[in-house]
């Protein structure tokens, strides 16, 4: 019977385990051979929310007696610092994403150029400071010249010089930077094609230089003019400049004071000298008188004047005639004992002529100053042409060179006109239009005293106001 019962045990828990039975809510099930009722946790479900402050998952039971689901807080957390939010966070400056996980780049240029004192360039996670052309880095914010003579000579064929930023090639004297195409080579002047060199009789072209003679009778000042040696000297001979000759406009002549003993002229001393730019010294303040008027004529009656050559002309004739081949007009004085290196070559030079001056004879003459007034450069007024200009091309300008020597012992003076050879170029201004058949404003040359009317102390040179005038350098100078 125990065997009996035994069976009916097993045998009735073998039909409650194999079947699926319900006691309540539970559930039973086998095991060695005995029956449990029991229940389990599912996994948790994600998240709500990636992060911020209202996240939230649940899990769920399952099995014979199994609680409800279960809720708990989650990812409720922000990356660097940010705030939470619900289901995000606000990030502080440098970060993004939904839960400031990113890092953002900061724009270091933005604010004060990033301390770049030429160009902040930003990048991802920094930046970095570049220098403009011309400049490199020195350190990582400030920048410095960058010197690029120090490399091949800058690819300068000659000179290189190095500036702020850049450089510049630049040549030798007597070459030519080569402007329209590379800026770097070098090409040789022709100096024989230059105005500059327009005085100058036999030239030859070097590289790099040049070669200048004369002919006889003219001696080769500043390497480049062949001065006639009638001429006394001046300018660079002297160690002198021209004078800047600004008074064609408001008709003034230069004003110029003379030494103490002044300048007799026949029965007057004067004690200023007037130089006009078109040929004509006075020794009264004078307009600058544009006509030339014979020196006997009335006009002079009064004014005391020599004109070695006074003719219509401009000192700036036309706009392509600059500055350096316009009139210039020296102006040199010597006095005795004036410490002045050439005044005894001047004088001694001056005191020959006066002793040897036609139709006088005195062979004591000692002048106690000179003064060298030269006239280089004379063109023709062109405002007789239509329109008031000529603009004649400048090198076939006509132009005329001349010089008044003035000089006295304080008793006697002596005026000298000197023509060098082949230098008066023109007589009228009407040659430059080449209408030379009745030309007007002829040039004059003479003296007159300013002592009243028709005075014996006035007198015209021979070709005075006639077209002969051209020749005054073969007539009174000249070889
Ligand atoms: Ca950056
Ligand atoms: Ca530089
Ligand atoms: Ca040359």
């Amino acid at each position: 019977m125990v065997g009996v019962k035994t069976l009916l045990i097993f045998g009735v828990a073998f039909i409650i385990c194999t079947d699926t039975h319900y006691c309540g809510r539970r559930r039973y099930y086998a095991r060695r051979r005995r029956c449990y009722c029991d229940w389990y946790w599912n996994a948790w479900s994600a998240c709500s929310a990636p992060c911020g402050s209202t996240g939230t998952q649940t899990r769920t039971a399952s099995g014979c007696g199994a609680p409800g689901p279960q809720t708990q807080a989650c990812n409720r957390f922000c990356h660097n610092g940010g705030t939470p939010l619900p289901s995000s966070c606000s990030c502080p400056e440098g970060f993004g994403g939904t839960c400031c996980e990113l890092e953002l780049d900061i724009d270091e240029c933005s604010e004060n150029n990033g301390g770049c004192q030429h160009a902040c360039v930003n990048t991802e996670g920094s930046y970095y400071c570049d220098c403009r052309t011309g400049y490199r880095l020195d350190g990582t914010h400030n920048c410095t010249d960058y010197d690029e003579c120090e490399m091949n000579n800058g690819g300068c064929q000659q000179a290189c010089t190095n500036t702020q930023g850049s450089f510049s090639c630049s040549c030798f004297a007597e070459y030519n930077i080569n402007w329209d195409n590379d800026s770097v080579t070098c090409n040789d002047v022709n100096e024989c094609r230059l105005s500059a060199w327009r005085d100058c009789h036999f030239c030859t072209n070097t590289p790099g230089s040049y070669n200048c003679t004369c002919r006889d009778g003219h001696s080769l000042v500043n390497g480049k003019e062949c001065r006639d040696v009638d001429l006394y000297p001046y300018g660079v001979e002297v160690d002198s400049s021209h004078q800047h000759w600004p008074h064609y406009h408001n008709h003034n002549c230069k004003e110029e004071l003379l030494p103490m003993e002044g300048f007799r002229f026949f029965g007057r001393r004067h004690f200023y000298i007037y130089i006009c730019d078109n040929g004509i010294v006075s020794f009264d303040r004078i307009r600058r008188p544009h006509w030339p008027v014979k020196l006997t004529e009335h006009q002079w009656r009064s004014t005391a004047v020599i004109a070695p050559f006074l003719a219509r002309s401009r000192p700036l004739h036309s706009h392509d005639v600059t500055l350096h081949t316009g009139t210039k007009l020296f102006v040199e004085l010597y006095s005795k004992d004036d410490d002045n290196p050439h005044t005894d070559a001047i004088l001694l030079r001056a005191r020959d002529d006066g002793r040897f001056a036609r139709g006088f004879y005195l062979p004591d003459y000692e002048p106690i100053w000179a003064i060298v007034v030269t006239w280089a450069n004379v063109v023709p007024d062109g405002s007789t042409c239509p329109g008031g200009d000529c603009h004649i091309e400048n090198s076939r300008l006509l132009k005329n060179n001349f010089q008044l020597v003035l000089s006295t012992d304080g008793t006697h003076s002596f005026a000298h006109f000197i023509y060098p050879t082949k230098k008066i170029e023109w007589a009228s201004p009407d040659e430059v239009l080449g209408q030379t058949g009745h030309p007007n404003a002829v040039a004059v040359a003479g003296y007159n005293a300013g002592q009243g009317w028709w005075s014996d102390y006035a007198r015209d040179m021979e070709y005075s106001g006639t077209m002969k005038m051209k020749w005054a350098w073969l007539k009174y100078g000249g070889i």
